[in-house]
């Protein structure tokens, strides 16, 4: 959505406030949207009591996102800004991408399973030839119209095997999921349509 100087939409952003300890429940949530031009994402939560929290953001078509180690201090009904742009060690794992001079999440998650691979690149891929419009996951970009600049967005991470990291994840499963993701696309390289849908 970040064009080098602002967003292309206003869109909205849900957040999640997650206890630092494993499971890591879920304590409170809030919607947003995050404003083109400043970046903010103004959230507030109103029921998790005072505390310590991990941040999770969750967008249409980016990669599922997490606050750094350790957890965010966040005061009940106060507002909460978290700076994911300014530096990649804000982001669990440093999972985000430099584009520019802001960190950004990892777009192109467009079926929101935790991975950008051949599936959503094929997603986009279909919306694309059909020239689709509107609000939809396979916009990349946020310009409201699929097109090869959401082709090859998500295709560029698809290849580089993007996978979420989170503190639910451990080293071996974002391993396994690259694996997963290599399987995938070497299927459909190969014209299996049972893995991945055409
Ligand atoms: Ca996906
Ligand atoms: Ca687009």
């Amino acid at each position: 959505m970040y064009n080098g100087s602002t967003l292309n939409i206003r869109d909205s952003v849900k957040a999640y406030l997650r206890n630092t300890a494993s499971p890591y429940a879920i304590i409170d949530s809030a919607k947003t949207r995050i404003d083109s031009v400043t970046f903010n994402a103004p959230f507030v939560f109103k029921n998790a009591p005072s505390g310590t929290y991990y941040i999770q953001i969750i967008h249409r078509n980016a990669l599922e996102t997490w606050s750094k180690n350790g957890g965010e201090s966040v005061t009940n009904g106060i507002l909460t800004n978290y700076d994911f742009t300014n530096s990649q060690s804000n982001a669990y794992g440093g999972n985000t991408i430099l584009t520019g001079s802001k960190w950004c999440l990892f777009s192109g998650d467009v079926n929101s399973d935790g991975s950008v691979d051949i599936t959503d690149v094929v997603s986009i891929y279909n919306d694309a030839v059909n020239f689709s419009s509107g609000y939809l996951a396979t916009d990349l970009t946020g310009d409201e119209t699929v097109d090869v600049t959401d082709l090859l967005i998500g295709y560029n991470n698809s290849t580089n095997f993007v996978s979420k990291v989170t503190p639910e994840t451990s080293p071996a499963d974002i391993i396994m999921q690259k694996e997963r993701s290599g399987v995938k696309m070497k299927a459909y390289k190969e014209g299996n349509s049972s893995v991945v849908p055409k």
